[in-house]
């Protein structure tokens, strides 16, 4: 298996909870080391940009306004199989639906407040790692494989 970068982003729910320590040790636990870590208030332009595919969801609005509503944790995960590794840490979208013992089924309350968004595709990975960070950003360093 390959290493790989994926983009986390912990969502305001979570740092209103008080849970990016707990979250982010899963991450560690996992394998999946953060190489770059910044709080971040996203302005509409941003969060708009960045959720630019959903723009024609019914969602879209409610999900800007939610990713606008306090500030969040943009993170870059690095290790084997980043991209999936992530995606099963995180749980379903609706976190009704989310295994047990995912984040999204132990701390997000509904399908708007769910707590994390991960990177779906290696290629996906790579263009939202880029728009939050630039490349002098992230520092790969030797970790727990
Ligand atoms: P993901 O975050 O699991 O990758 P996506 O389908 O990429 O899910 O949707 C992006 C975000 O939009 C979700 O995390 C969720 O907050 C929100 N969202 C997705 N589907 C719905 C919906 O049907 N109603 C309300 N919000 C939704
Ligand atoms: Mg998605």
């Amino acid at each position: 298996m390959a290493i790989e970068r994926t983009l986390s982003i912990l969502k305001p729910d979570a740092l209103e909870k008080g849970v990016i320590g707990k979250i982010i040790s899963r991450f560690e636990e996992a394998g999946l080391t953060p190489i770059a870590i910044r709080l971040q208030h996203l302005s509409q332009r941003e969060a708009e940009g960045f959720y630019a595919v959903h723009k024609e969801r019914p969602f879209f609005k409610d999900l800007v306004s939610f990713m606008i509503s306090g500030p969040v944790v943009v993170m870059c995960l690095e290790g084997e199989n980043a991209v999936l590794k992530n995606r099963d840490l995180m749980g379903a979208t609706d976190p009704k639906k989310a295994a047990a013992g995912t984040i999204r089924a132990d701390f997000a309350k509904s399908i708007d407040a769910n707590t994390v968004h991960g990177s779906d595709s290696l290629e996906n990975a790579k263009n939202e790692v880029a728009y939050f960070f630039r490349s002098t950003e992230l520092f790969p360093y030797t970790h727990k494989k």
